[in-house]
């Protein structure tokens, strides 16, 4: 650490003075809000950490099978839900968690519940791990809104229901990106304190942009309006330059960029997914919550994404989601269709 360059910065906005300044806003907080943020972002800490071992602990045999003390190492994303359902159960604020690795919702035992139910995926894009590219954990949180056994009802309802949403991306920089429903604000991991400062202020992301992100090998299955939009993505008519294409296949990568330079990220349904592929409660409510308040749009194909009322915990839902008048176009489309019908 260069401790001459760093004392101008001793005033750093920590992810945890973040929280706490919103919470002061509310006499009536008890802080309950604060703890539980302040496990995910240890949750969040932890699979950087190992993320950032991955490659090096496949070189010395730390990963995968057996290591020199003859323990069986985890796969990195069987590791990482480990790390979010303890660092959940832990905090004493939860009482049902939804994750993509778990068939089913873990309730959890009476005397360390609390008033919050929290949906993730540990480690979206997980088939990117072994080549370096970013990946990352997706979260959104729901209030418990009685004091009865807690059921999957709990967490089976609309994504404008969700009190925040956030994700972490593991990539070039480990960044936390947040929202508690007053705007979207960045933090990135300061390896050496050990802290996400503020970094990325109330985002917003342009009201329209020049990038689509889709997985075009699954162009042949898409519906007319998915079609339709990315053929004017490539080949617009109206004199405007054509968009550039950027495609992770990494959701918290490609959100990431969308979010801060504008355009749209598309997961359409297909002939052989008619309800596409990305799941609703831990992908796509998260994604369209933060969107929404970044000021883009999130669309079902039918809906505004954040209205639907999931009946599965893994249900899946097709996902149009970016710039407000990116959206609007792919919107206008989908309601032609209609009318032809
Ligand atoms: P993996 O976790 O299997 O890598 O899937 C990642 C993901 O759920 C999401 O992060 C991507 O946006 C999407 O799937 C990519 O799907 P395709 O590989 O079908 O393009």
């Amino acid at each position: 650490m260069d401790h001459a360059a760093d004392a101008h910065r001793t005033d750093l906005m920590t992810i945890t003075r973040f929280v706490l300044n919103e919470q002061s806003k509310y006499p009536e907080s008890r802080g309950d809000f604060t703890i539980l943020l302040s496990h995910i972002v240890l949750g969040c800490k932890f699979v950087c950490s190992a993320v950032n071992k991955a490659g090096l602990a496949k070189l010395i045999g730390l990963a995968g099978e057996t290591n020199i003390q003859g323990e069986e190492q985890k796969k990195l994303d069987v590791l990482s839900n480990d790390v979010f359902v303890k660092a959940l159960v832990s905090s004493g604020r939860t009482s049902v968690l939804v994750s993509e690795e778990d068939e089913e919702a873990t309730f959890v035992e009476s005397s360390k519940r609390g008033k919050y139910c929290v949906v993730f995926d540990p480690l979206d894009g997980s088939s990117n791990i072994d080549c370096g590219v970013s990946i990352g954990t997706i979260f959104g949180i729901y209030t418990l809104t009685h004091t009865d056994e807690p059921t999957t009802e709990d967490v089976l309802k609309p994504g404008n229901e969700m009190v925040a949403a956030g994700y972490c991306m593991y990539g070039s920089s480990c960044m936390l990106v947040l929202s508690t429903g007053t705007g979207v604000h960045g933090f990135t991991l300061d390896p050496s304190l050990g802290e996400f400062i503020l970094t990325h202020p109330d985002i917003k992301i342009p009201k329209k942009g020049n990038i689509y992100s889709v997985n075009e090998g699954n162009a042949r299955n898409w519906d007319g309006p998915t079609t339709k939009y990315v053929e004017k993505c490539k080949f617009p008519k109206d004199g405007s330059p054509a968009k550039s294409l950027r495609y992770v296949g990494s959701m918290v990568a490609d959100v990431h960029r969308t979010l801060l330079y504008g355009g749209i990220f598309l997961y359409p349904a297909d002939k052989k997914s008619p309800n596409g592929k990305l799941r609703v409660l831990y992908e796509v409510f998260p994604m369209s919550f933060l969107m929404e308040q970044a000021g883009g749009q999130a669309f079902t194909g039918k809906k505004r994404a954040l209205d639907l009322v999931p009946e599965k915990i893994h249900e899946r839902s097709p996902i149009f989601l970016g710039s407000y008048d990116d959206v609007e176009e792919i919107k206008a489309l989908y309601a032609m269709e209609e009318e032809k019908n």
